[in-house]
């Protein structure tokens, strides 16, 4: 069967501001119904879950889960940048700036609040095993969930073979289960079965727009961690799982998240912090990071990120700035384990002779870029 592969077609959970407006409240994931009329809804219970304050949303784009008392992270194409609101936990924060992974979908923001420091109370440690295939995940996130059946005419009856997604907003969070399936060449990958199919988990669930950066949840030894935040899934506005054309025949729709698991040491270094002046969280202080300062020279407002070249979070880019740069020349992260193991810290190079050197540099960047 021929199927779409992220970045060739499938649809990215993205930012929609004409979704958030509309009125009425579905949300979360998408999950079967309960085939008794009138039944609860068949979504994880609690006990069987990561609890809910773990979990939150990014203004009204994305979803985003919490790593610690201050940092959240999630993908990098839900939007939302510098001074957006975080709800998490029954709290709205600001987003005080946030680190962008270099290559992969993923960003972890450091909140701020206007009166007192963020203090979490309930975040989940990352999954840093290699064995996440075949494993049973649970999902939470605050996208629309299901709406209206998608039904087709087959047998002299009426079929159910899909959902539309739900009208609301990202103010519901719900939590649905399914299962990892290798996927070679690929971050982690799920499909939507129908009820009664062998693969199908209990609580079986894909996720709908606005779940961007929800949590793919594996229980290790008593312990939820963060495996995946979704990515994209293969249709968009509903989710099939069954042939359209043939209901007898199923077609669940695909789910991707990226792995947590291999980007664990980019992770690590985002909630310890960078070294001041790596912009782009590569793990060095180098031309790159220089590029970037110089093209936001001076730059300032609230928008201002550290990604611009703003290390001390003044919404600003000038010499304070390409002081850190000059400071940290050339210097590599080093994990605080391994710094604590004698591997020691790069040796300074003289302060004011590296800012000259730098500052040039930045200067020259700078004229190339206008010119
Ligand atoms: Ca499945
Ligand atoms: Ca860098
Ligand atoms: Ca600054």
């Amino acid at each position: 069967m021929e199927r779409n592969r992220p970045g060739g077609g499938l649809y990215v959970l993205a930012f929609s501001v004409a979704l958030a407006v509309y009125a009425g409240s579905a949300g979360g994931v998408v999950l079967h119904p309960n085939p008794t009329p009138g039944g609860p809804e068949l979504e994880v219970p609690a006990g069987q879950r990561p609890s809910d304050d773990v979990v939150g949303r990014w203004s009204s784009s994305a979803s985003v889960v919490a790593l610690s008392p201050r940092h959240i992270i999630t993908t990098a194409h839900g939007g939302g940048g510098v001074g957006s609101s975080v709800t998490i936990g029954g709290q709205s924060y600001q987003v005080g700036w946030y680190y962008r992974h270099p290559t992969a979908d993923l960003r972890v923001a450091v909140l701020t609040d206007l009166g007192e420091e963020p203090d979490l109370q309930d975040y989940v440690d990352i999954y840093r095993g290699s064995d996440e295939d075949t494993q049973t995940f649970v999902l939470g996130g605050y996208g629309v969930g299901r709406g209206d059946p998608l039904q087709t005419f087959y047998n002299d009856q009426w079929v159910t073979y899909g959902y539309e997604w739900g009208e609301g907003g990202n103010d519901t969070l719900r939590w649905g289960s399914n299962r990892i399936d290798p996927s070679p060449g690929f971050d982690l990958f799920a499909v939507w079965d129908g009820p009664g199919i062998a693969a199908a988990v209990p609580y079986e669930a894909i996720p709908a727009d606005h779940d961007s950066g929800a949590g793919w949840f594996l229980d290790d030894g008593g312990e939820w961690k963060l495996a995946g935040l979704t990515q994209a899934v293969e249709r968009t506005g509903e989710s099939w799982y069954r042939n359209s054309g043939n209901p007898e025949l199923p077609d669940p729709d695909e789910m991707y998240a990226v792995r947590v698991s291999t980007n664990a040491y980019w992770v690590d270094m985002a909630l310890d912090g960078p070294l001041a002046g790596d912009f782009n969280t590569d793990g060095t202080v180098n031309i790159t990071d220089l590029g970037a300062l110089a093209s936001n020279w001076q730059a300032s407002g609230p928008g201002v990120n550290w990604s611009d070249g703003d290390v001390n979070h003044d919404g600003k880019v000038n010499i304070t700035d390409l002081g850190a740069v000059a400071s940290n020349w050339k210097h590599e992260y080093a994990p605080p384990a391994a710094a604590t193991m004698g591997g020691g810290q790069p040796v300074p190079e003289p302060g004011t002779l590296a800012l000259l050197a730098v500052g040039a540099a930045a200067l020259a960047l700078r004229r190339r870029r206008k010119g």
